[in-house]
């Protein structure tokens, strides 16, 4: 209690969950520091204030998927009436990437105005702890990336909210560092990727094949197992299903054993397929995105004594508290958390209030929402069919389901059977509905709302009781009536 310290909270890490940490804690009175410092990703890629979300994460993703989706859209024009000469549809990716780069440029300037009008400090540098109480802070050179100058502070209370990065496959020789690019760099990619290769089977991978496929670009999977890893099976492979069906390749399974550059300066790309066998074909880019790791090694934890687990993610209680009492860790960097930003934004707001507001609400990571925006989009809530069945037992479990066609897909003679929706139903709980999985489109805004009824504990026959909205797709969720233990095809019929 005798301890003065420079600041009450230091926020490592000025990315969703940060920001939105140390914003509450200066509203709340608190004298706040937040770090931020962005290491250059391999090839180079740099950016500013925000975090992943911002800026190599989720606005970037799904404004390029928006792209994709104007593409498709004029596609559909002709049959709506819209004179559109095909000849002349053309895409420029290079200004698309402006485009979305000064959009992001905007909100860095706005999270910057937005601290010194809370008075919130922010640090363009990078945290290490030294002991418990204290953090060095190191700034670099803008240009040269040379270390500049450094400094310590101290705080009662130190958050650690550094998010994570992209993993690379550690090839030999460290081809892949070289010649491949992550996510941190696809979205400001000055120029177009021409012939793309993307390694790995989650979401992000995803997302992005899915994109590069629709703005046109030759585009290929390499997956080494199952799709969307922790998400609905079913659900996961229709998504492959229609994007194969819209031109993505696929290559599965199979991983990637070597790389190297051509004459050309294209990479060949060797990998090991089924029984062993090898092959080959060349690139223009490379994208991996095999999964990310926690920024946390860089932290010098051990000089705080503060615990982590063998991947690097920290082991918190659940008030996000580290083993050690006033170090508190929140976001991407937390161990068997959902990696979602308004989760880190909600962890890091109600800490802030937790030490300063007197208050006890802690985060609540049940029935989590959350939309994956490929080209045919998947919304979710709660438990896939799989982690249902190992949970409750498959005898308890009902599923509904249905396949629909948005009526804004028939005038322009879309496919029959591709959107799909099903809620999974414990039986000895009345039927709760314990899974929500929609394919289709606007998927995140439809997927949303449910999310609170669920919250609130709906039965199917709440689904069943509330009027829907027609003519929308969401309307297909509480229409829904085909279990699957009856054994109707859960197909449409035109
Ligand atoms: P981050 O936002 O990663 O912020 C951490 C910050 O700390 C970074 O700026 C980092 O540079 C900085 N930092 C690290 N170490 C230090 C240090 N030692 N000192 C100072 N600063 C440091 N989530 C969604 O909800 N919806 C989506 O659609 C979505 N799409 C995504 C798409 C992609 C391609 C990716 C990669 C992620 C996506 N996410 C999405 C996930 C989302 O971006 C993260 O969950 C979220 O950004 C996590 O916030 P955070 O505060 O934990 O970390
Ligand atoms: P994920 O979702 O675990 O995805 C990693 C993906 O990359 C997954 O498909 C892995 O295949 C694949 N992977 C990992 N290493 C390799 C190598 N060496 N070679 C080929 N493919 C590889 O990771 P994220 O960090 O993107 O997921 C973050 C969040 O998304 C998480 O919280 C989930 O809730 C959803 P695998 O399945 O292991 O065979």
């Amino acid at each position: 209690a005798a301890h003065s310290f420079d600041y009450d909270m230091i926020v490592i890490g000025g990315g969703s969950g940060g920001l939105a940490c140390s914003r509450e804690a200066a509203k709340l009175g608190k004298k706040v520091a937040v770090l931020d410092y962005v290491r250059p990703s391999p090839p180079g890629t740099k950016w500013g204030l925000g975090g992943t979300c911002v800026n190599v994460g989720c606005i970037p993703k799904k404004l390029y998927h928006t792209a994709g989706l104007v593409g498709q859209t004029l596609e559909d024009a002709k049959h709506y009436g819209w004179n559109v000469e095909k000849e002349k549809v053309q895409h420029n990716w290079e200004d698309l990437k402006s485009n979305i780069q000064d959009h992001i440029g905007s909100i860095n300037w706005g999270y910057r105005v937005a601290l010194r009008d809370e008075n919130v400090e922010y640090i363009n540098g990078m945290g290490e702890f030294v002991d418990p109480h204290t953090v060095k802070v190191t700034t670099f050179n803008r240009k040269t990336n040379a270390p500049q100058s450094s400094k310590q502070i101290t705080a009662r209370h130190i958050v650690i909210a550094v998010g994570g990065r992209p993993k690379y496959l550690d090839l030999p020789a460290g081809v892949d560092r070289e010649l491949c690019i992550t996510s941190d760099d696809l979205f400001s990619l000055s120029k177009p990727p021409g012939k793309t290769l993307v390694v790995g089977a989650s979401y992000v991978s995803l997302e992005c094949a899915g994109f590069l496929t629709e703005l046109g670009y030759d585009t290929t999977v390499m997956a080494r197992s199952i799709f969307l890893r922790g998400f609905d099976q079913e659900c996961a492979e229709k998504i492959v299903d229609y994007m194969s069906a819209h031109g993505t390749k696929f290559i599965r399974p199979a991983v990637p054993i070597n790389m190297e550059k051509t004459e050309q300066n294209q990479v060949k790309v060797t990998w090991s397929q089924d029984k062993g066998t090898a092959a080959s074909d060349v690139y223009d880019t490379v994208v991996l995105a095999v999964g990310r790791v926690p920024e946390t090694r860089w932290l010098g934890l051990d000089k705080a004594g503060v615990v982590s687990d063998g991947a690097g993610k920290l082991v918190v209680n659940q008030a996000e508290q580290t083993n050690i009492q006033h170090i508190f860790g929140i976001g991407d960097v937390l161990q068997d958390k959902p990696e979602l930003t308004p989760l880190a934004i909600q962890t890091g707001k109600l800490l802030s209030r937790r030490l300063y507001q007197g208050s006890s609400e802690l985060t609540d990571y049940d029935m989590i929402p959350t939309t994956v925006f490929t080209p045919l989009e998947y919304g979710s809530i709660g438990l896939s069919e799989e982690a249902a069945i190992a949970k409750f037992g498959e005898s308890n479990i009902e599923v509904y389901h249905s396949y629909f066609k948005p009526l804004e897909w028939t005038v322009p003679h879309r496919e029959d059977n591709a959107c799909f929706t099903k809620l999974i139903c414990v039986r000895s709980e009345n039927d709760r509905v314990v899974g929500f999985h929609y394919l289709g489109p606007n998927a995140g805004e439809v997927t949303q709302g449910y999310a609170v009824a669920m919250r609130l504990r709906a039965t199917k026959s709440d689904f069943a009781a509330t009027i829907g909205i027609h003519p929308t797709t969401s309307e297909e969720v509480i229409k829904l009536r085909i279990s699957k233990s009856s054994g109707s095809d859960a197909k449409t019929t035109g």
